[in-house]
């Protein structure tokens, strides 16, 4: 048997080793169709009418971007009548999406965040969709609170990138495969098996501007960095920083680095724990940060350990190349 070259290809090799997991897989490809669809439409921008805001806001506050509400009707549309998931939750519902009456209930949950990175959708920057696939534990149905179960009991996690190529990465406890979308073809292609994130790096990615408010852990972390190579870390850094959460991880994943969006005073003074939710943001980029050899942590404990307590939890993330995430970790619990 050749080596998989599509995302159906990768599929099918993951049905012949693991035969439980058939609902699963059709699962993640009715998810990779959601993808597509996206893709296509981010791709036609503005000749789509999908650009502007919508003119309300979600749960948490946000405006909402006329994209955010179509790409959570996309995934909706997707996923629900195929009798492989018992209930959906997403940023952009107040809380978890019952199936339809009549639809047959499937063994798993799945969360999203239908469009990450909403602020570069206008400006035809990266955005990406991020999903995270757990099962439903019990045969009745769902409530929120089935929902709250900790990163380390994902069964599937990815994201997909829209940006000048469409990317869907995932893994499946397995390590991380990424499969490049041909828009020609309608097909996704295993353009990156097995990526792995360096453990050294000398490049983070955060929003600088917020600096004054940051904690004492960070705030060292970073003056070290920018001090370069006659500082104490010995070593030049270069800074990035994509405003969307898929394009910062794609890279890091790609080429190494450290993103953080830690916790800051601001966010403290408003009873919040951070910008980033776990359950559809951190948690399935901790899955696949940790699953190509990367560490996800909030400084004070390891992503995916954290028991949940609200569908909408925010939590501080600081992920990537395991020797920066470690210095970090380590500033943390030394100040
Ligand atoms: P969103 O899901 O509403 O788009 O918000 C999450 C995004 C992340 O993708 C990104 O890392 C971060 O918010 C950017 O925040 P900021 O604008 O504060 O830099
Ligand atoms: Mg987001």
């Amino acid at each position: 048997m050749a080596d998989p070259s599509t995302l159906q290809d990768f599929l099918a090799a993951h049905l012949r080793a693991h035969p439980n997991d058939e609902q699963l897989l059709a699962l993640i490809s009715d998810v990779a169709v959601a993808c597509e669809k996206l893709a296509d439409l981010v791709r036609l921008g503005e000749l789509a009418g999908v650009l502007g805001a919508a003119g309300q806001e979600n749960v948490q506050g946000e405006q909402q971007k006329k994209l955010d509400i179509i790409a959570n009707d996309v995934f909706i549309e997707c996923t629900e009548h195929t009798g492989r998931v018992a209930g959906l939750a997403s940023e952009e519902m107040d809380n978890h999406y019952p199936i339809s009456d009549g639809s047959p209930r499937g063994r798993y949950l799945l969360t999203f965040d239908p469009l990450d990175g909403s602020s570069n959708i206008d400006v035809n920057g990266a955005t990406g969709t991020i999903f995270s696939i757990i099962e439903h534990v019990t045969s009745a149905a769902p409530t929120d609170e089935d929902f709250l179960q900790s990163g380390a009991k994902q069964v599937c996690a990815g994201y997909c990138l829209y940006s000048s190529a469409s990317m869907l990465v995932i893994t499946l406890g397995d390590g991380v495969a990424g499969f490049t979308f041909n828009h020609h073809e309608g097909v996704f292609v295993l353009t990156h098996p097995n990526m792995q994130v360096p453990e050294a790096t000398n490049e983070f990615a955060i929003n600088a501007a917020y600096s004054e408010h940051w904690q004492a852990p960070v705030k060292r972390y970073i003056s070290e960095c920018v001090a370069g190579k006659d500082g104490p870390l010995g070593k030049s850094f270069n800074m990035r920083w994509a405003g969307s959460m898929v394009g910062d991880i794609h890279r890091i994943l790609c080429r190494g680095g450290i993103f953080m969006y830690p916790l800051d005073a601001r966010m403290m003074a408003d009873g919040k724990q951070g910008k980033l939710r776990l359950l559809y943001e951190a948690n399935p980029m901790g899955m696949l940060i940790e699953q190509a050899g990367g560490v996800a942590h909030t400084g004070t404990s390891p992503i995916l350990s954290i028991e949940p307590e609200q569908l909408h939890q925010r939590v501080p993330v600081i992920m990537g190349s395991r020797e920066e995430v470690d210095r970090v970790v380590s500033y943390h619990a030394s100040l």
